[in-house]
């Protein structure tokens, strides 16, 4: 079975690693130890990571998988005034949750046939570090071999106890040896959000987790930071780490009247809804963004980017 779960993920140019169920719950009390000693920002906490943390989510007894899988930024092209605008998407967000249903229709059918596969919602990157998967940048993100950070993780629950991948695994998660001398990603994250006395990101700061959600951004915020319609990728392009950044077309365009619809302040969602932008926001796998994307996109023309 180990075997055959081994080819799938070769094949795929994935990398697989698994272990017990008992990994994510040392990852979760490891999460909750740092959210009571303050390390993690309480607000942040509460709408972020108490649902990964926070409760029992295994419905099925047996272990866990985790995938990594290889993932290009893709360009999104609006129409302004007239003249083509391509906006940048990091690694991950063009259908990021079909992703997860992707691989795991895909698994189910070639890796492990036969088993039953659940999603996992747990705090992946821990769970990876502790499985050997990855291992940490000082930015945070997590490292595949041969891959870099430009990568989705994808967990599952199996019906089955796989047998240990090694000895000494489940580990503690460790760093990559490239980022002992290094801290380039402190020096050019626009927030510092990235601090040079921990790995651990101060979350609450990171230009990801503002461009994401609704509302103002607070003053510090340079809006000429902004260098991805969502997201950043400011801490992952400049890191010796990776390789270049891999970007695919998703095609997507959004007409001058639609990218004008998005960038108005008197745009209604109805407005959104009659013309294609809705559709198109459900294809790209981000229906949630439709009242930030014009926020958005509007830093965006102003930064120093374009
Ligand atoms: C909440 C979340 C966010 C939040 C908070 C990020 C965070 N680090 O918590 C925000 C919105 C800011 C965010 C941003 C991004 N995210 Co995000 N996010 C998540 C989510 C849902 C949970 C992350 C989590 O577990 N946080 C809790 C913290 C405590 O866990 P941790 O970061 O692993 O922290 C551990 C380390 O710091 C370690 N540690 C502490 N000290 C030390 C010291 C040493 C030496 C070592 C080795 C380790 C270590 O201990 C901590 C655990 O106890 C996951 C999806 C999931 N279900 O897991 C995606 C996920 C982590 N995000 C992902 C991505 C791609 C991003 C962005 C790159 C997106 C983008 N381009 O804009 C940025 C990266 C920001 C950054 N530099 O970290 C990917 C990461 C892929 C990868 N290559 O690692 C994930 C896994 C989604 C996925 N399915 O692929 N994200």
């Amino acid at each position: 079975m180990i075997e055959k779960l081994r080819a799938w993920a070769e094949q795929r140019g994935y990398r697989v690693a698994w272990g017990p169920g008992s990994v994510v719950e040392r990852v979760q009390q490891e999460i909750a130890r740092r959210r009571s000693c303050q390390e993690i920002d309480p607000r942040f906490f509460e709408s972020q990571l108490e649902s990964l943390v926070g409760k029992e989510n295994r419905r099925i007894a047996g272990s866990v998988v985790v995938i990594a899988k290889p993932r290009p930024a893709h360009s999104v092209r609006f129409n302004i005034d007239g003249k083509d605008f391509d906006a940048l998407l990091p690694p991950t967000y063009f259908r990021y949750r079909a992703t997860f249903e992707d691989v795991r229709m895909d698994i189910a059918e070639h890796g492990l046939p036969g088993v039953q596969i659940e999603y996992l919602q747990a705090p992946l990157k821990a769970t990876a570090g502790c499985l050997g998967l990855v291992q940490y940048g000082r930015n945070n993100i997590s490292y595949a071999p041969g891959i870099g950070s430009y990568m989705q993780l994808c967990g599952y629950w199996v019906d089955v106890l796989l047998p240990p991948m090694e000895e000494d695994i489940p580990a503690a998660p460790s760093l990559l040896p490239q980022c002992e001398n290094c801290g380039i990603c402190g020096s050019v994250c626009p927030t510092e959000a990235i601090s040079e006395d921990r790995v651990l990101i101060r979350a609450e700061r990171c230009l990801t987790l503002m461009n994401e959600n609704p509302g103002d951004w607070p003053d510090w915020v340079n809006p000429g930071a902004h260098n991805c319609l969502l997201g950043c990728l400011e801490c992952q392009r400049c890191c010796p780490a990776n390789p270049d950044l891999p970007v695919e077309s998703t095609g997507l365009v959004f007409s001058a009247a639609e990218t004008r619809i998005l960038l108005s302040d008197e745009s209604t969602p109805d407005d959104r809804a009659e013309t294609g932008i809705r559709m198109k926001l459900a294809w790209l796998g981000q229906p949630y963004v439709e009242s930030i994307l014009g926020r958005n996109l509007f830093a965006l023309t102003r930064s120093k980017y374009f």
